[in-house]
């Protein structure tokens, strides 16, 4: 801890340990999170340990050669070094089976980022038990995604002002940022968020168990995504840890039980802080609402702990705001029962009911010809749902546009044009859908139409008492102007990628959004007249 006696912004609201009863839920926690399958296998975290191990190996050979072909003595070389740091969920501990490795190659400034998309990449290829490398050096944060003996892993590279990396380098020092490549700057910062916030909690292993229920229950409930407005990974973090601060000697369940009724309670916009704000070397904006009207627009702000703060949640919206509150309140009253021993863990980690919720939906559709370009242009479409979600939020009678965190893809194997525009209309018939590739095999006329289907639930007025015939919803002015907005994608191609948005009730809902166990029950067909 620190010369305040303790971590945070604020002190803690209690120092006092947990309570039998807690100790006994945490415990139960604990059972029920193993039982829903959220950590991996002891041969499983084997196996990333050898694959670290290699890496590290493998990164700091990419440095010595890269070394020597830029004309450094041997002597230089082979103390070049080269160092890796992991971030993301493996990092915090709180990883699941088959979760990737987040991975940070550090390397010397004579070590180019072309070097890393050149050379390290072809090393990777030819390192054993490696399967499809693939780099997107173009990225805004340039990535290397690739699997090491079935682990997945994301590399980044960040190149410092430093002739060598030692082993014991630390990257908490903003001053390692000077001079370096906006580039560089963003990988670097997911590490060094992860390294501070794990600085920032009391105790490492009940902020583990505890940000691991909060990230299985968030999954649940379908509000765990960054680019549809709700939280994303770093966010959760950041507020687990924060209930962590509060509450230092306090149990996983206690944590678990306080997150709730906190977070519910919290008086946004008010900042959720892990530690003050600090300036810093850089020519960068540091999140402050003071400042700047566009952070002062932040509803429900997370701030990242790692000069330069920034906010993790700007992507809220009064809508998904709406829905994060309504879930923090159930977990709260659910976490209750628990602690009375009127509901389980279980109950806790129900799955969503948003394709039941609503009375009416809105679909979106993206679609192309081609499997990789479908998957940009279903995320170019994805990443600008939230500003049809903000626009729909204008419509007067509209209480709240809640957009589903993952897009539904599909392949349709079409024989006319005519099937084709229905597929882009996101009308596939049964007979399109069940239409397989073999059966169109050698058939000239079939075409593939790559497909992803979003939904938005609309949570719209009742009518007042009185009132007949149906509600007026006017939408479609926020749908045109939807549509204009994702036309204008640089890469925009009239004659290769659709887009369609239509209105529909839940009984339009397609059979596929629906497990097996949840069919939506059709209604037996009215009287004949
Ligand atoms: P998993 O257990 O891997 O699902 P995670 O929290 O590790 O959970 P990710 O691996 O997706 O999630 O992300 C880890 C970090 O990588 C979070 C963020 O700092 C960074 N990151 C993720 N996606 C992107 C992206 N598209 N661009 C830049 N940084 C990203
Ligand atoms: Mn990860
Ligand atoms: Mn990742």
């Amino acid at each position: 801890t620190t010369e305040k006696g303790y971590l945070g912004v604020t002190p803690p609201i209690s120092t006092a340990e947990s309570s039998e009863r807690e100790k006994e839920v945490t415990g139960t926690l604990m059972e029920e999170l193993r039982r829903q399958g959220t950590f991996e296998s002891v041969e499983e975290a084997r196996t990333r340990e050898m694959v670290l191990g290699r890496v590290a190996a493998l990164v700091k050979k990419f440095v010595y050669q890269v070394s020597l072909k830029h004309g450094l003595s041997e002597a230089a070389a082979s103390t070049a070094g080269g160092k890796i740091f992991t971030f993301g969920s493996y990092r915090l501990g709180v990883h699941g089976p088959g979760s990737d490795i987040d991975t940070l190659c550090v390397v010397p400034k004579h070590v180019s980022r072309e070097d890393f998309f050149e050379v390290f990449e072809d090393l990777l290829r030819n390192m054993e038990g490696v399967a499809e490398v693939s780099g997107v050096p173009e990225a805004y944060v340039p990535i290397v995604k690739t699997k090491i003996c079935g682990i997945p892993m994301d590399f980044l590279m960040a190149r410092l002002a430093l002739s060598s990396i030692p082993d014991d380098l630390s990257l908490k020092d903003d001053n390692l940022l000077r001079n370096l490549d906006e580039r560089c700057v963003r990988s670097l910062n997911g590490s060094r968020v992860n390294d501070e916030i794990l600085r920032l909690v009391p105790n490492p292993e009940v902020y583990r168990d505890s940000l691991r229920c909060i990230k299985l229950w968030a999954q649940r409930r379908a509000i765990y995504s960054n680019v549809n407005g709700f939280f994303g990974g770093v966010a959760w973090a950041i507020l687990v840890a924060r209930i962590c601060q509060l509450y230092p000697n306090a149990t996983a369940g206690a944590i678990v039980s306080r997150f709730f009724i906190i977070m519910y309670q919290w008086t946004w916009p008010q900042p959720v802080l892990l530690k003050q704000i600090e300036e810093g070397p850089l020519p960068v904006r540091v999140w402050n609402p003071k400042l700047y009207p566009a952070d002062r627009a932040h509803r429900m702000p997370i701030i990242t702990p790692a000069y330069p703060a920034m906010c993790a949640t700007h992507n809220v919206t009064a809508s998904t705001q709406m829905i994060l509150t309504e879930e923090f309140k159930k977990g709260a009253d659910i976490v209750d029962k628990i602690i009375v021993g009127t509901a389980t863990w279980a109950d806790l980690f129900a799955k969503h009911d948003f394709f039941h919720k609503y009375r009416y939906y809105l679909q979106i559709v993206a679609s192309t010809g081609d499997p990789d370009l479908q998957i940009k242009w279903a995320g170019t479409v994805e990443s600008r749902l939230r500003q049809l979600v903000m626009k729909l939020e204008f419509v007067d009678t509209l209480i709240c546009a809640h957009p589903f965190i993952k897009g539904f893809d599909q392949i349709s194997y079409c024989l006319s044009q005519d099937e084709m525009n229905q597929v882009i209309d996101g009308q596939i018939s049964e007979t399109i859908a069940k239409r397989n590739v073999s059966s169109t095999e050698g058939n000239p006329d079939s075409k593939t139409v790559y497909s992803t289907t979003f939904f938005i639930g609309l949570h719209i007025q009742p009518k007042p008492s009185g009132v007949t015939g149906p509600r007026k919803l006017d939408i479609s002015y926020p749908t045109t102007e939807f549509i204009k907005l994702v036309k204008m994608w640089e890469k925009y191609d009239e004659d290769t990628m659709g887009i369609s948005v239509r209105y529909m009730k839940s009984s339009g809902l397609p059979e596929y959004v629906f497990d097996a166990a949840e069919r939506q029950p059709k209604r037996p067909p009215k009287r004949p007249l």
